[in-house]
């Protein structure tokens, strides 16, 4: 299918060859170039948003049962072709076949949770001073959303976008990561299967300098919705001509606080999904764990050895496998870069810390998940996201120094909590500074709540009604009656 959707963008509801630079998509697990895609012109753009903005007169006014119906169609046809659709996101981004699909099977959900919400877009009669006016609080869909992804989950955040978007009645002009464009257009090939109309779902390709930029400036363009690094959502938020609506979900460097009442087999198990599933490439990966110094000797040994027993395969030929391949050589560099720096500031290296062996690791972006203990926060692993496999932990001697420690970032995206005491756990969810919250367990973000981070991390939500709410405007309409003639 790659091979279909090589150098085309998806426009006003057709194939339309690029005319612009071809840029290389490689497979991260071999280094071989899996194809091309287009980098899309600013002609290009264009004629996404024009198309986009045509489709918006007509989707907008759909009735919201239709938008729910071809909603459920898009999740059918998702989840029908999952094993293909796994296949490109595998191929392109690393992460072994069985977690793409299962990835797969979640974008499906956000469409059926979505096409639930279509139809729950009530509005509210507000009271006034005097009884002969009535205020109406209706909901309006934005307009013409770019939608700007990332690379890690290919198609989850390409989908809290759409099916959020088409839900609320906007359209959208989706610009995928450089990295990973593949899954998008296969998205966009099932939106046509799931006769969507023409225009609704756009996709154009190419970097993000460029083609995301374009968006960003757009004046065609109502709302940006943006998922990536701290650095570029800021950038966005300053580069934006004209004042347009923002959702940005950004970067994360998460805590996990682990306290002397946990369950130290349920902490371990949780550390290690949390801080190595796809490669610690998570907006909320634990990148830095705290751990009451009581218990952290015994902790730090069980986290190598749990880290240590990892399958590292490439994600097709071992589609089983606990971690696949990086997606590509910057995050690996980083991984490393913050690995030595712990090493050099006096951390010990506790599990990883090189490449695994063998020939079917010898030319993709490999790297053994690694545990660094007696960390501080001097060191980068502690400050700064690392998005690989790397993870740092430091004891720690009360619950307030747990929690301050915790705190110690410009990111809020999501902590996590491993105890048992009732009056350590009421105590510290209520004073992490962050947008998610897991206790005994790490699975922070589900889809039918609220998602979205604080500080540097970001303002607005995807998931649950609240992610809906960031594709609509509100409308007051304030109606004075008069009594009726000849009562
Ligand atoms: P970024 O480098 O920020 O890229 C994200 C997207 O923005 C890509 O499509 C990129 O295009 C595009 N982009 C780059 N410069 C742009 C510009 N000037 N104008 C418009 N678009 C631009 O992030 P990444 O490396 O792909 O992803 C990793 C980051 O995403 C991490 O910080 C991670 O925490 C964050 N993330 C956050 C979340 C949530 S929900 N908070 C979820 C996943 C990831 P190119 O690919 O072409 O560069």
């Amino acid at each position: 299918m790659i091979t279909e959707l090589a150098e085309k963008l998806f426009i006003d509801g057709a194939w339309k060859a690029g005319e612009g630079a071809r840029i290389a998509v490689e497979n991260p697990a071999t280094g071989e170039v899996l194809a091309h895609i287009a980098a899309a012109t600013p002609a290009e753009v264009d004629l996404a948003v024009a198309a986009a903005r045509k489709a918006f007169k007509s989707w907008s006014r759909v009735a919201p049962i239709e938008r729910s119906k071809a909603l459920h169609r898009l999740g059918d046809t998702i989840s029908g072709e999952a094993n293909v659709l796994a296949r490109i996101m595998t191929l392109e981004q690393g992460k072994p076949l069985n977690e793409a699909g299962g990835e797969i099977l979640k974008l499906a959900e956000a469409c059926h949770f979505y096409a639930e919400e279509a139809v729950r877009i009530h509005g509210e009669i507000v009271p006034n001073s005097t009884t002969d006016i009535d205020s109406l609080v209706m909901r309006e869909p934005i307009g013409v959303v770019g939608a700007i992804t990332p690379w890690n989950y290919p198609a989850e955040l390409i989908g809290w976008k759409l099916c959020g978007a088409l839900a609320a009645g906007c359209t959208i002009v989706i610009k995928p990561a450089e990295l990973t464009p593949f899954t998008a257009l296969a998205i966009a090939s099932m939106v046509t299967r799931a006769n969507i109309p023409a225009g609704v779902v756009n996709v154009v390709t190419g970097s993000g300098s460029k083609v995301g930029q374009a968006l960003v400036e757009h004046p065609g363009v109502d709302k940006i919705a943006f998922t990536g690094s701290s650095a570029v959502g800021l950038h966005i938020q300053q580069s934006c001509p004209t004042v347009k609506r923002l959702s940005l979900e950004l970067g994360g460097n998460c805590p996990l606080i682990v306290t002397s009442s946990a369950d130290l087999d349920a902490a371990v198990k949780g550390a290690v999904r949390r801080s190595f599933r796809n490669m610690g490439q998570i907006c909320i990966a634990i990148n830095r764990i705290y751990v009451a110094r009581l218990i952290a000797d015994v902790f730090v040994a069980r986290l190598g050895e749990a880290a240590d027993k990892l399958v590292i395969g490439n994600g097709i030929e071992n589609p089983d496998a606990d971690v696949g391949a990086m997606a590509s050589v910057e995050p690996l560099n980083k991984t490393k870069d913050h690995l030595a720096d712990a090493l050099a500031k006096g951390a010990k290296l506790i599990a990883g810390g090189s490449a695994p062996e063998g020939d079917v690791f010898a030319r993709g972006y490999f790297f053994r998940p690694t545990v660094v203990a007696g960390c501080t926060h001097e060191m980068k692993v502690m400050t700064e996201e690392t998005f690989g496999p790397l993870v740092g932990v430091m004891a720690f001697d009360g619950l307030d120094e747990a929690v301050e420690l915790a705190n110690d970032t410009p990111f809020g995206l999501a902590a996590y909590v491993y105890a048992k005491d009732m009056d350590e756990i009421r105590y510290l969810s209520s004073r992490l500074d962050y947008g998610n919250v897991a206790v005994n367990n790490v699975d922070a973000g589900i889809m039918n709540a609220p998602y979205g981070g604080r500080k540097q991390s970001g303002v607005g939500y995807e998931h649950g009604r609240e992610g809906m709410l960031e594709y609509l405007n509100f409308k007051h309409v304030r109606i004075r009656y008069d009594e009726p003639k000849g009562r």
